[in-house]
């Protein structure tokens, strides 16, 4: 299946006289292409079977205990300019980063087989998606571009039709941490990964294409690509709005993206469709409003704390055709993770027996790939080539203290300035300390491909006559109480939050003006379904001017990191909230 496209043809020669491979395999992207890659790495021992009568078609990839993450300080940009990487990014040389990866490079697939991927983020037939192609010595990343994007002819077919793509160079390497790089040519539209078989390091269509690469183009174009979930929201009265919600990594974009509503607003008639998980590429349409889609075709979600509790919607889809990638297992052979269920494990994710002593028995990044046809709740609009209208954007972030339960901006300047001041605390999905708070602008710190300030000010531009933007909130459902649990229950009920929300999109629902912004009175939410207490209630809603002021004075220091780049608009709305707080 060599390729109509001579650029595609000569890079592909340029690559295997770098990488010396043995064979040189075109992905057609068939099931019985998978079929055969799944059967190859069973009998290497890159895959293990699971058990086949709770789990059929299920898989288990352990990786190497050290690559089990993102790495954000080996993740670099490589502009011409430096400043165009931005004070956000690790940067480098174009001409130094090639040489740098080349040399990696150099003979890394002898007698290993060189896979061609091509691949469509987004629907095959939207005008929204955009191509690329990854060239992969892993077996593993051939079978998760399977399920996590439209891989194969068809893809390519479209690639051959406009003549561009995103060239993606990927090779597992030896899995030395001192040998890992994953860099990005945003002006040659080009990748290079090197030494990690982890997800987001080497799916590379996912975060370093649809985010990094994407959010490049998107400014030069027009549009935004953003690390969002898209969800559509039925109401009893039958009307669907979509919203758009950016949280950091491991910060619940997957759990809310599949949220079952609870009992009492389920038996109202409410009802909530996936659209997305993870990113949304968002254009504005000739109606004004902005147009999403999903780039992606299945799920690459965190297995712990995915219980028929938490998130029933995920756990029934993936009792079949899915790959767990280190996950403990039990005796019968079962995927198992920390809050599943009561039952003991056999194995940890390193395969050994499990020894609590040893820390948990799933790895806390831990996670799960399935194709998004397999969820329940997944919209029958998704794949619609024109996307879905965004009613509502959210941004939120994992703080214990001060970030109320939800409050609302009072214009898009306004919520712009909210999402560039998003903080969250550190998760296991990227190595390095958890649990410390730092910033994370739109949920892109480790995402975003050029200059924040420069990325701000691209937002900002949308704020133009002629757009209907939509309304944008900031939620926060990881308060906690002095005794260290959680004030709110999330999940399913994170719907209560989401339908004041809606209320205030159709012009419905009344709002107390705060200095921070507007907020529900605690008799708006829906919570006569909970048993929450009044105080956890007032907690949650409560603003603290001190903390405020403080809060605001920090981001004052976090905007001078960018010095005159920064857009004047987003000091402004910091000082007017600043001011709004000294009057109070
Ligand atoms: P990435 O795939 O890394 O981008 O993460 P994500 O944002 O999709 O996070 P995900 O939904 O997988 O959630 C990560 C962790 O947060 C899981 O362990 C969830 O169980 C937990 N979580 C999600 N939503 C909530 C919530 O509303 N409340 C609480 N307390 N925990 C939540
Ligand atoms: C994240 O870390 O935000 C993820 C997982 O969604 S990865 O694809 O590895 O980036
Ligand atoms: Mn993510």
């Amino acid at each position: 299946m060599p390729s109509t496209l001579a650029a595609l043809n000569q890079w592909l020669d340029e690559v295997a006289l770098l990488t010396q491979p043995a064979r040189i395999h075109w992905c057609d992207g068939t099931q019985a292409e998978y079929a055969a890659l799944g059967a190859q790495m069973l009998e290497r021992g890159e895959l293990h079977a699971l058990n086949p009568h709770t789990h059929p078609r299920c898989t288990l990839h352990r990786s190497h205990p050290g690559d089990v993450a993102r790495v954000e300080h080996l993740t670099y940009i490589c502009t011409r300019e430096r400043a165009d990487a931005g004070p956000n990014n690790p940067w480098l040389a174009p001409a130094e980063a090639h040489a740098k990866m080349d040399a990696l490079f150099a003979g890394c697939m002898r007698g290993r087989t060189l896979y061609v991927v091509p691949y469509c983020m987004g629907p095959i037939d939207s005008p929204l998606a955009r191509c690329g192609v990854e060239i992969t010595d892993s077996a593993y990343v051939v079978a998760n571009m399977h399920l996590m994007t439209r891989m194969g002819a068809p893809a390519l077919a479209r690639i051959e039709r406009e003549g561009r793509f995103v060239k993606g160079l990927h090779s597992t390497g030896e899995l030395d941490p001192e040998r890992r790089f994953i860099m990005h040519f945003p002006e040659e539209l080009a990748i290079k990964s090197y030494g990690s078989g982890y997800g987001g390091n080497a799916l590379l269509g996912k975060k370093c294409h649809a985010l990094r690469i994407a959010s490049w183009q998107a400014r030069q174009e027009g549009w935004l690509a953003e690390h969002m979930l898209i969800v559509g929201i039925q109401s009893p009265q039958g009307q669907t709005h979509y919203i758009a919600a950016a949280f950091p990594s491991a910060c619940g974009k997957t759990n809310l993206a599949m949220l079952v509503p609870p009992a009492d607003m389920r038996r109202a008639g409410w009802k909530v469709w996936t659209v997305g998980d993870d990113i949304c590429w968002m254009a504005p349409g000739k109606d004004g409003r902005l147009w999403a889609i999903n780039p992606e075709a299945g799920f690459f979600g965190v297995a712990p704390g995915t219980s028929a509790k938490t998130n029933p919607n995920a756990l029934a889809m993936l009792d079949h055709h899915t790959i767990f990638t280190n996950v403990a297992v039990t005796a019968d052979g079962q995927p198992w993770w920390e809050g599943l269920d009561a039952r003991v494990p056999a194995l940890d994710w390193q395969g050994r027996p499990f020894d609590p002593a040893r820390g948990p028995a799933a790895h806390p990044n831990s996670r799960f790939t399935v194709s998004a046809r397999q969820c329940p709740s997944f919209s029958p609009h998704a794949e619609d080539a024109q996307g879905v209208p965004i009613s509502a954007i959210v941004f939120g972030g994992r703080r214990e203290s001060l970030l109320p339960l939800v409050f609302e901006a009072r214009d898009w300047a306004h919520g712009v300035m909210l999402g560039a001041a998003m903080g969250s605390e550190t998760t296991a999905a990227a190595s390095g300390a958890v649990g410390v708070l730092r910033r994370d602008p739109m949920a892109m710190k480790p995402f975003c491909g050029y200059n924040f300030a420069d990325y701000f000010a691209h937002w900002l531009s949308f704020d133009r006559p002629g757009l209907q933007l939509p309304r944008i909130f900031h939620v926060n459902w990881f308060r906690k109480g002095s005794d260290g649990n959680f004030l709110w229950p999330g999940f399913g009920d994170n719907l209560r939050v989401l339908a004041w929300m809606l209320a205030r999109c159709e012009g419905g629902a009344a709002a107390v003006e705060t200095p921070i912004g507007r907020m529900p009175h605690a008799h708006y939410l829906d919570t006569a379904g909970l048993r929450l207490p009044a105080a956890a209630l007032e907690a949650l809603l409560h603003v603290d001017p001190a903390g405020w002021q403080r809060e605001m004075a920090a981001l004052g220091d976090y905007f001078s990191e960018f010095g005159a780049r920064l857009p004047a608009r987003l000091e402004s709305e910091r000082r007017r909230v600043l001011e709004a707080l000294e009057a109070n």
